[in-house]
């Protein structure tokens, strides 16, 4: 690795080269591993990252279906993300499901000069009277911000115009380094406006909520199965197949548990403060992972009968994924992997690789930060930049009336007996010796990383898809599941193998030949005028 990591410096700029070189680090626990990630990406370098109005609206807030997310900007910012995340959701019947719907103002040349406001507010009246929901989310694009229309006095205007509830999140695409400022952002949002607005009766003797899950390819509806049959009421998820209006009481529940913790982990904290619930990682890719966090929350509500359940259901379901496990194992056993994806799940698919016998031998996050890759024990030692700065830090108090001051007692007794919460340790300490992981890899290292190291399969996105699969080397769409899961929980686990089976036990992929070892794709010459 440490020649393949000169050999993609070599290419750059002295200085660009000096800030890429600590954006990839040879994984090894005895050296630092400290990683940069969360910067700039350099200007002119093909990045796979997002947007922060993305992250915002297409991610965090994008799943639920009784809210209209309406975009302030122009029509592609809509239109791209339109459904394109294959986040489900089962409404309820009778209950409102916007998700099928793309809302925008549509902003044009004219708003940008004289100004969108009136626009916004029309837009806003519109859906009101053709929809009635009960909320609207606002998300500001790029030349929203640029203009300076203030999304956040048109979102309070109209909230007392129309009696619901109307919020506005400056979300503006270049707002961040990338989609994370969104996530930041939008958590901040829901929390102010949102969390805690209802008090509502307990439903259950254990209620959780599952935060940083959504639903893509019906990943949440795996995990809901499971906790309704061991006896824990879902409150809310964060945000697959979720809604709004169970945030506004989802501060009612025993324990948070979080899935993706890059995009979630700043409600995790700030409800913590507010409201004393406990939280923990959890992860329900892989099956053993899923048998770990099942057991793990059992553990914290300490029910025996509880406890016996789970066990029961683990004992049924990996029978099961076993038996799969067994088939395909022999037949993709040694094969290599790579995987860059957004904030988390280049860290949690390594583990359904693992379970097949599968090799990863380099991977890397689009926008995660340190505490992604080294740990969360890092976050003290964290350089907060201007960019960061940038994105607003609520303060959070305590509830003095809402506090649960019995889970906080139950935590203390808990973290004695060793029972870790806040324990996200991050994706290195998983990984083999000497991985090469990459922050923010972009086109010229990802078509690098596929020469030196051949691997069998890379995982990735729709922008590295076809370009991948032109080396001979398929590529596994980790953010849309490409046309498949659910790969989440046991169920997810066999979809998972069998996608694997498909993709990695054939020769097809040897008889790609890219067009371009043959023949130029464009022919041209430069002529310089004197
Ligand atoms: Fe979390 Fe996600 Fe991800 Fe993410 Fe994303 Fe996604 Fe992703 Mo695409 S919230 S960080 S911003 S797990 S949309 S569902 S697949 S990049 S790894
Ligand atoms: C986003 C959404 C995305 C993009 C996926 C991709 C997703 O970052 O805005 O590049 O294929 O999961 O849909 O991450």
């Amino acid at each position: 690795p440490a020649e393949l990591k000169e050999e993609l410096l070599k290419k750059y700029p002295r200085k660009v080269a000096k800030k890429r070189a600590k954006s990839m680090v040879t994984n090894n626990p005895a050296e630092s591993k400290e990683i940069l990630a969360n910067v700039r990406t350099v200007p002119g370098i093909i990045t796979q990252r997002g947007c922060t109005y993305a992250g915002c609206k297409g991610v965090v807030l994008g799943p639920t279906r009784d809210i209209i997310n309406l975009v302030h900007g122009p029509i592609g910012c809509s239109f791209y993300a339109w459904l394109t995340r294959r986040n489900q959701t089962r409404a309820m019947e009778g209950d409102p499901n916007f998700i099928t719907y793309a809302f925008s103002t549509d902003m044009q040349d004219e708003n940008i000069v004289f100004g969108g406001e009136k626009k916004l507010k029309e837009a806003i009246r519109e859906a009101f009277e053709n929809f009635h929901p009960t909320s609207i989310g606002i998300f500001s694009t790029c030349p929203v911000g640029l203009i300076g229309d203030d999304v956040h006095s048109v979102a309070r205007d109209m909230k007392a115009e129309l009696g619901i509830n109307i919020f506005g999140f400056s979300c503006e695409g270049y707002r961040g380094v990338s989609q994370s400022a969104g996530h930041h952002i939008a958590n901040n949002g829901i929390f102010k406006h949102v969390v805690g607005n209802e008090d509502r009766e307990r439903t259950g003797k254990y209620q959780v909520n599952l935060l940083g899950e959504y639903n893509i390819g019906g990943d949440a509806f795996e995990i809901e199965a499971l906790f309704e049959e061991i006896g824990v009421t879902l409150i809310s998820t964060y945000s697959g197949n979720s809604t709004v209006e169970s945030f506004a009481y989802s501060h009612t529940a025993d324990l948070n548990m979080v899935m993706c913790h890059r995009s979630i982990n700043y409600i995790a904290e700030m409800m913590e403060e507010k409201y004393g619930i406990p939280w923990f990682k959890v992860n329900f890719i892989g099956a053993e992972s899923t048998a770990k966090s099942l057991r793990k929350m059992a553990e914290y509500f300490g029910d025996s009968e509880m406890i016996a359940k789970v066990e029961e259901v683990i004992a049924r379901e990996m029978l099961k994924v076993k038996a799969v496990a067994e088939a395909v194992k022999p037949k993709v056993e040694g094969k290599l992997a790579m995987m860059f994806v957004g904030g988390s799940r280049a860290h949690h698919y390594q583990d359904l690789f693992r379970e097949l016998g599968v090799k990863t031998v380099s991977a890397g996050y689009e926008f995660a930060h340190r505490d992604d890759y080294e740990g969360r024990e890092v976050i003290p030692s964290i350089k907060i930049d201007a960019d960061t700065r940038n994105i607003e830090d609520l303060v959070v108090t305590k509830d003095d009336t809402r506090y649960r001051e019995d889970l906080a007692e139950k935590k203390a007794k808990l973290e004695e007996s060793g029972y870790e919460f806040k324990d996200y340790k991050g994706m290195m300490p998983d990984m083999q010796k000497n991985a090469l992981v990459i922050d923010d890899v972009n086109h010229w290292e990802t078509e690098k990383l596929i020469e030196f190291y051949k691997p069998d399969i890379f995982c990735a996105g729709i922008k590295e898809k076809y370009v991948v699969q032109k080396y001979g080397v398929p590529l596994k769409q980790l953010h849309s599941y490409d046309y498949g899961g659910p790969y989440a929980a046991f169920g997810g686990a066999i979809n998972f193998y069998k996608e694997m089976e498909r993709m990695l036990a054939t020769d097809v992929w040897k008889l790609v030949d890219a067009p371009w070892k043959h023949e130029p794709e464009i022919v041209g010459c430069v002529t310089v005028d004197a």
